[in-house]
């Protein structure tokens, strides 16, 4: 590593978009230095270690496209990749691409500040080093600050307890104890059918129940692998096209649910069904736009739940009815029918919620349930939690904190004004959430790597989103929210699921546009960003 503390830019974060900001940087001969909280590459892959984790993106599309020789070599075992291979995956592209010698892990950054003088940042850690760099870029993940309820008694519990997204790297072993699983999200619905099979009792806790439709994950065909790898660019290309950047081999059909027959609309949505995985929202244009047509795919699933569920009064309280898609959907395999298990008990905090957590397990308003382990499964303080836990100061003193007060404002989700030459990837603003988030961060990568790039050539040495084009853009951004279903539940995506925070609509919808956009604004000599010497 770069024994330098004066850096052209410091990297916050060693995921995918921390490790492919590294290589870019260096390609474009910056001395750069990542920063890492965790003990080796991998960001979400690295801590998320819960049993069943994995992609809910299949894996051919999970994927960097940067380098075709790394495309080319890797091969993906199962249509959905598992976290310990996608882990795997981050660690060889780590060495591939030597790029551990500049990530200093273990490391967490604390402050950064800028200096209006010198047009620096100073970027302080918990090891107490001080970096000063031109660039800050932040890579620290949407996913990846711990949202942990603040129940009462929850610290007085004397069993073991877990946060899916702080999961032990040795595993854990439920076997034959009584587990308490608060929250049905994602990560609940993909760990709940494993430790149900190892517990002795499971309580699951559920205080909104999430649509999911089936993985149908298989072993990934060699022939099929092969197929897409012989024309890997064209596959990329015909999923970068879609708005969520995701599963062009299924796309949306161009017209409303509620233009066709009962017949037809049944049979799209069963097709979805039966091939599994994300793209079930994509079976009608109109799905998250009009509530009548986004109740028909709703409906759907809540019959799926009926038929598999035994017991219609478990089934009833695991359906939802909010409208399917505006909370993240969930893929999931085996979650609806690991509730027939006799071990296994739904908990519904809408008719008896918790009250406390108390040393042997946890009380509800109607009684106490024994538990040896809880699992919070309760998510995360989503794409704002991890920017403002560091101390970031830009111009004039301004922290983010206080520019955000109101809820995040930025230009493209790239830059933020107030604070000069600091990039944030997938940032609130941006697709980022809604989308592939592989395609996401390298379109982001590539964007902030073209502008430095920009600046070099023309000796400048500051960039700054001005205040008229980041209010236009929030605008913008809500604006299209506000046409959709979206803003209707208590999502993370609108910051509710966490006490206190600001309710604003975080990420943009569509993919296609929103990258015209970028590359309009960087024709125009980034557009609506002020560039001085
Ligand atoms: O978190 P979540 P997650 N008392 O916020 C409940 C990605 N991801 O970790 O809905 C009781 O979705 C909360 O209830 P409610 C994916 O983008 C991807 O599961 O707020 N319950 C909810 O049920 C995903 O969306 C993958 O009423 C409480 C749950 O906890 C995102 O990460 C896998 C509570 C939290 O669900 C986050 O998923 C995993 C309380 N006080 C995650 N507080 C794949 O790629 C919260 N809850 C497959």
């Amino acid at each position: 590593m770069t024994e330098d503390h004066d850096l052209d830019v410091v990297i916050v974060g060693a995921g995918f978009a921390g490790m492919y900001m590294l290589h870019k940087a260096r390609g474009l001969g910056l001395s750069a230095r990542c920063i890492e909280a965790g003990g080796d590459v991998g960001g979400t892959w690295y801590w998320n270690r819960y049993p069943g984790a994995r992609c809910d993106v299949e894996s051919m599309q999970y994927s960097y496209e940067f380098s075709d020789e790394l495309q080319q070599e890797w091969d993906w075992s199962e249509r959905y990749a598992t976290q310990p291979e996608i882990l795997s995956y981050a660690q060889h592209v780590a060495d591939r691409f030597d790029l551990r010698d500049d990530i200093q892990f273990d490391t967490r950054v604390e402050s950064a500040t800028f200096d209006d003088t010198t047009g620096q940042w100073t970027v302080r850690t918990d090891h107490g080093d001080e970096l000063t760099a031109r660039y800050v870029v932040m890579a620290t993940g949407c996913l990846s600050s711990t949202n942990l309820p603040d129940i009462p008694g929850r610290d007085s519990f004397e069993g073991a307890s877990y946060h899916t997204g702080r999961w032990p790297h040795e595993g854990v072993d439920f076997t034959g104890l009584r587990v308490g699983v608060i929250g049905t999200g994602s990560s609940a619905i993909q760990s709940i059918p494993l430790i149900g099979q190892e517990a002795a009792e499971l309580h699951v806790f559920q205080r909104t129940p999430s649509y999911s439709v089936p993985a149908h994950n298989r072993p990934l065909d060699p022939d099929e692998r092969e197929r897409i790898k012989a024309d890997y660019a064209a596959f990329r290309d015909v999923n970068r096209l879609t708005p969520t950047a995701i599963g062009g081999r299924r796309p949306s059909i161009e017209r409303s649910a509620l233009e066709v027959s009962e017949e037809e609309r049944r049979a799209e949505y069963e097709a979805r069904w039966a091939d599994g995985g994300l793209t079930y929202l994509g079976a009608f244009t109109d799905l998250l736009i009009d509530p009548a047509a986004n109740a028909t795919a709703a409906d759907f699933i809540r019959e799926q739940i009926e038929a598999i569920v035994e017991d219609p009064e478990v089934a009833k309280r695991l359906m939802p009815d909010t409208v399917v898609g505006c909370k993240r959907m969930c893929v999931d395999t085996g979650y609806y029918a690991t509730f027939n298990r006799p071990n296994v008990h739904l908990v519904d905090l809408r008719e008896t919620p918790i009250e406390e957590i108390t040393p042997g397990g946890i009380r509800t308003s109607d009684t106490h349930r024994e538990l040896d382990a809880i699992v919070f499964a309760t998510g995360f303080d989503a794409m704002t939690g991890a920017l403002l836990r560091i101390d970031i100061k830009g111009r004039d003193g301004q922290t983010l904190q206080d520019a955000w007060e109101a809820g995040p404002r930025t230009y493209l989700g790239l830059g933020i004004a107030g604070f000069p030459n600091l990039f944030v990837i997938t940032g609130p603003g941006s697709p980022s959430v809604l989308t592939n988030m592989l395609v996401s961060i390298q379109h982001h990568v590539e964007w902030i790597a073209d502008c430095i790039a920009h600046m070099r050539e023309r000796g400048l040495h500051r960039i700054e989103a001005t205040l008229d084009a980041q209010d236009q853009w929030v605008d913008y951004v809500n604006m299209v929210a506000d046409f959709t279903l979206f803003p209707s539940c208590n999502s993370w995506y609108l910051g509710a699921n966490v006490p206190g925070k600001a309710r604003v609509f975080m990420p943009l919808l569509g993919f296609p546009p929103y990258v015209e956009r970028c590359t309009e604004v960087a024709e125009k000599g980034y557009e609506g960003f002020a560039l001085q010497a």
